[in-house]
C-alpha cells in the first residue's frame, strides 16, 4: 500500500485516491455484493437468513446444484431476484454513476484528438442496481437475476416484481427456465469478457469495491490491470487478498467512502 506522496501531493490516502481518480481519462471500477450490502442484499458470502439459514450459497450457485434439485436452487434464486427488484440503490452506487459522468465529460488530450474520458464499470453483481443509479457503461460479468432463460431455446425472459409460484418455473416450450447469470464451473459471457479485457488493458486508475476479491477471472483483473501500470484503488469495510497490494486501500463503507471521494475530486 502506497504512503508518503503522489504526484508530489502530500495527502491523506483518500485525497490522493481522490486526485488520482481527478487526473485520469480512463476508469475502470470492479463492484462486488458489498456496494449492495447498504441496499439491504446480503452479500454473496454472509450467512443467509430465515428459511435459508441451512444452504451454502456456494454450494447453490453451481450447474450441478441446478441439475439436482432445481426447486430449491430456483426458490433461493427467486427469493433473491424479489429481494432485489424491492432494493433500492444507495448512495455508493449513485456516486460511481456520478463518477461517470465527471470522467466521460472530461476533455481531450492536449492533442485535442479524443472526446471525453472512458469509463467502465465491471460488475459481478446480478441485482441491476448500477442501472438503476444510472450507470451506463455497465458489463455484467455474472448476468442478472432479473432475467431468466429457458434451458432449451436460450430464450429470456424478464419474470415480474411478484414471487413466482410454480417451482422449477418452466418456458412456455416446457423446458426449466434458470437465472440468467453465471454459476461456478460457467464461462462468462464472451463479450462481457472481451469488453472487460479491452477496459482492463488501458485503464489508467482501476478502483475494487465491496468485493471478496477471491473469485476468478474478476478477481485478476486488478492484478492486469497493476501490471500495466495503471494505480490502484481499493473499497471495503474489511481487509481482502488485494489490500496490501493497492496503491490505496480505503476501509470504510462503499456509501460513506465513495461520496466522499468524489467530493474530494477536482
Ligand atoms: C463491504 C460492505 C460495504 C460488505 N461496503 N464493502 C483461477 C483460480 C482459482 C479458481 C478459478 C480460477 N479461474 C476460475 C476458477 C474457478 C471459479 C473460481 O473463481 N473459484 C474461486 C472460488 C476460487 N470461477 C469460475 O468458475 C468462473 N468461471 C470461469 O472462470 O470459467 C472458466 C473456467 C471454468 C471452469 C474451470 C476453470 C475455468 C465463474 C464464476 C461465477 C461466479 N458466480 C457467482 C454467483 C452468481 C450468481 C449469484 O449471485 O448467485 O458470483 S459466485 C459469487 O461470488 C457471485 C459473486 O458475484 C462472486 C463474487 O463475490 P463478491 O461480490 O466478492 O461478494 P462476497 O460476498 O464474496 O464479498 C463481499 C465483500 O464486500 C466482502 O469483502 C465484504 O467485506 C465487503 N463488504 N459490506 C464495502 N457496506
Amino acid at each position: 500500500m502506497r504512503s508518503g506522496s503522489y504526484a508530489g501531493f502530500m495527502g491523506s490516502p483518500i485525497e490522493e485516491a481522490a486526485l488520482a481518480l481527478s487526473r485520469a481519462r480512463r476508469v475502470v471500477v470492479l463492484t462486488g455484493a458489498g456496494i449492495s450490502a447498504e441496499s439491504g442484499l446480503r452479500t454473496f458470502r454472509d450467512t443467509m437468513e430465515g428459511l435459508w439459514k441451512s444452504f451454502d450459497p456456494q454450494k447453490l450457485a453451481t450447474p450441478e446444484a441446478f441439475a439436482a434439485d432445481p426447486e430449491t436452487v430456483t426458490r433461493w434464486y427467486d427469493h433473491r431476484r424479489v429481494g432485489c427488484l424491492a432494493a433500492e440503490p444507495n448512495a455508493g452506487h449513485a456516486a460511481l454513476a456520478e463518477l461517470e459522468r465527471r470522467v466521460t465529460r472530461r476533455s481531450g488530450d492536449a492533442g485535442g484528438g479524443a472526446g471525453g474520458g472512458r469509463f467502465t464499470l465491471l460488475t459481478q453483481n446480478v441485482d441491476r442496481l448500477h442501472q438503476r443509479a444510472g450507470s451506463v457503461n455497465v458489463v455484467e460479468l455474472h448476468g442478472s437475476i432479473i432475467e431468466w432463460r429457458c434451458t432449451k431455446t436460450g430464450e429470456k425472459i424478464t419474470p415480474g416484481p411478484e414471487a413466482m409460484t410454480e417451482f422449477p418455473p418452466r418456458s412456455p416450450c416446457g423446458a426449466l427456465l434458470r437465472p440468467d447469470v453465471v454459476w461456478f464451473g460457467e464461462m462468462l459471457p464472451e463479450r462481457a469478457v472481451h469488453a472487460a479485457q479491452e477496459a482492463v488493458g488501458s485503464c489508467e486508475v482501476f478502483l475494487s469495491i465491496g468485493t471478496s476479491a477471491q473469485v476468478y477471472p474478476a478477481a485478476g483483473f486488478i492484478h492486469q490491470a497493476a501490471r500495466n501500470g495503471a494505480k490502484t484503488i481499493e473499497v471495503n469495510k474489511d481487509p481482502t487478498p488485494i489490500s496490501r497490494m493497492v496503491d490505496w486501500a480505503l476501509h470504510g463503507r462503499a456509501g460513506d467512502v465513495l461520496p466522499e471521494v468524489v467530493r474530494l475530486m477536482n
